[in-house]
């Protein structure tokens, strides 16, 4: 199938979507599997858009939240929307999702503990929707995996319960979710998106689906496998160039080079360089997961992974390594880090966010424990995990800090901060504290490369 770039004018698909957008009539509805932080906004979306949209998740308690309009993971502007939408409902009863003309599938596809993908949830969702669906009706799978997951694991499943044929009886694409929390500007209606599909008539059945949902360009990939690597290849990247200025960063602490400053001067290349920060390790549900689903699909095609992987190693050690700056600013001052009291700033993996998902801050914690010392922990966005209420309890008694997620609030702390409460040595594991500042005040300042 060739590749083409889609905009919105070009396509005009014959479809069973051709009464899209609403009024539609009744029967005109898209089911939604998996209301989390990448469904939730595209349900919304959808009801923005007069489609009637049908929000399903088997986590019934997320549902009762969803159907009194709660949910604190998304967007204002979302919640907004949310609010006033009187055409989408939410729903954990399969028998509210009958005969749907589209079925998005937004499921979690993480690893299991030996980093191996866990397709359990993208299975399950495949055979609730394989039950459902009816001849005519689109399919689309939105989470991320590694090529081939979509045609080998998806598929045979949607077919086998469903009884009915991709192509010939219902229309199957994939367009890997690209949302990126917390992120204002780039939000699931904005994002550029790309589409691999089963056949001819299912892309041009998800893209006119999409053309009508989206206000971003679509670029039609030659296959699904072809859309699943975009995905795999653009999180893979980010994870390799983040090991790639942490590593640095643990060979200049060395050198006494500050890293910070050699990124923003190569910065200045107006070409060929794009700056990462190094910090105190890397999380969230995509970055460090993604890697291992191409690793492991290399490993079934017979190919290793090596730099892939050892991106990944580098990045799963700078937690212990944020640490390690501790002990060492610690035995500078002939103290040590057993017995001593640490104010952990942060718990969340990202900034100005409450997802705490494979957060380092978490490893960070469990190291400093490991290593006997005492934490209290603040994070303004997790208050369920934060042992503190307020930064000033966290840091009252306490003799070092590690800032582990760059909050903007933390982002404004000044050397006072911690001085007033006898805090003399600060792990600024976010690279995010105005250093000099922190260095004239006469406390212990180290950050990750800096
Ligand atoms: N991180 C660094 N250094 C960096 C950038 C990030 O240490 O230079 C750390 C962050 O602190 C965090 C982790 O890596 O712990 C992941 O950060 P992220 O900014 O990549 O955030 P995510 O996980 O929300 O990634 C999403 C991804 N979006 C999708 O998968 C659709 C990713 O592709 C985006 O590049 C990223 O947002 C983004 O650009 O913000």
């Amino acid at each position: 199938m060739k590749s083409y770039a889609i905009e919105r004018e070009l396509v005009h698909a014959p479809s069973v979507l051709d009464d899209f957008p609403s009024p539609l009539p009744s029967t005109s509805s898209i089911v939604v599997v998996g209301v989390g932080y990448v469904g939730l906004p595209l349900a919304i979306l959808a009801a923005s858009k007069k489609y009637r949209a049908i929000g399903f998740d088997i986590d019934e308690a997320k549902i009762s939240r969803l159907t009194k309009r709660d949910a604190n993971y998304i967007t204002d502007e979302e919640q907004e929307l949310l609010r006033k939408q009187d055409n989408i409902s939410f729903t954990s009863r399969e028998d509210d999702i009958w005969h749907a003309s589209a079925y998005i599938i937004c499921v979690p596809t993480p690893v299991k503990a030996d980093h191996t993908p866990d397709l359990e949830p993208l299975k399950n969702a495949s055979r609730i929707v394989g039950r459902h669906l009816s001849r005519g009706s689109l399919v689309v799978i939105e989470s991320t995996v590694n090529p081939g997951a979509c045609e080998d694991v998806a598929l045979p499943i949607l077919e086998s319960e469903s009884g009915l044929e991709a192509e010939s009886d219902f229309y199957f694409a994939h367009c890997p979710e690209r949302v990126n929390p917390g992120d204002v500007k780039w939000n699931v209606r904005t994002i550029p998106r790309v589409i691999g599909a089963i056949g001819e008539e299912s892309l041009a059945q998800a893209i006119a689906l999409y053309q009508n949902l989206l206000d971003a360009p679509l670029q039609a990939m030659p296959s699904i496998k072809e859309a699943e690597a975009v995905k795999m290849v653009e999180n893979a990247f980010r994870d390799i160039n983040i090991a790639f200025v942490n590593e640095l960063a643990m060979s200049f602490d060395r050198a006494g080079i500050d890293l910070l400053s050699v990124i923003e001067g190569a910065s200045s290349k107006p070409f060929a360089f794009m700056p990462h920060i190094p910090g105190c390790g890397v999380g969230g549900h995509c970055i460090p997961v993604d890697p291992y689903y191409l690793i492991r699909y290399g490993e079934k095609n017979g190919f290793e992974h090596r730099f892939l992987l050892t991106a990944r190693l580098t990045n799963q050690k700078m937690p212990k390594y944020a640490v390690r700056r501790l002990s060492h600013a610690l035995r500078q001052k002939k103290r040590l880090l057993r017995g001593s009291t640490v104010a952990l700033l942060g718990l969340a993996y990202k900034k100005d966010i409450p997802d705490h998902r494979e957060s380092p801050a978490l490893e960070i914690e469990k190291e400093l424990r490991a290593k006997g010392a005492r934490v209290r922990t603040f994070d303004p966005f997790v208050p369920k995990l934060s042992s503190e209420g307020t930064l000033e309890d966290a840091l009252q008694g306490a003799d070092v800090a590690v800032i582990a997620t760059d909050h903007t609030f933390f982002r404004a702390l000044t050397p006072e901060n911690f001085t007033r409460a006898g805090v003399d040595i600060i792990i600024d594991g976010r690279n995010c504290l105005d250093k000099k500042a922190f260095q004239e005040s006469g406390v212990t300042y180290r950050g990750i490369g800096r």
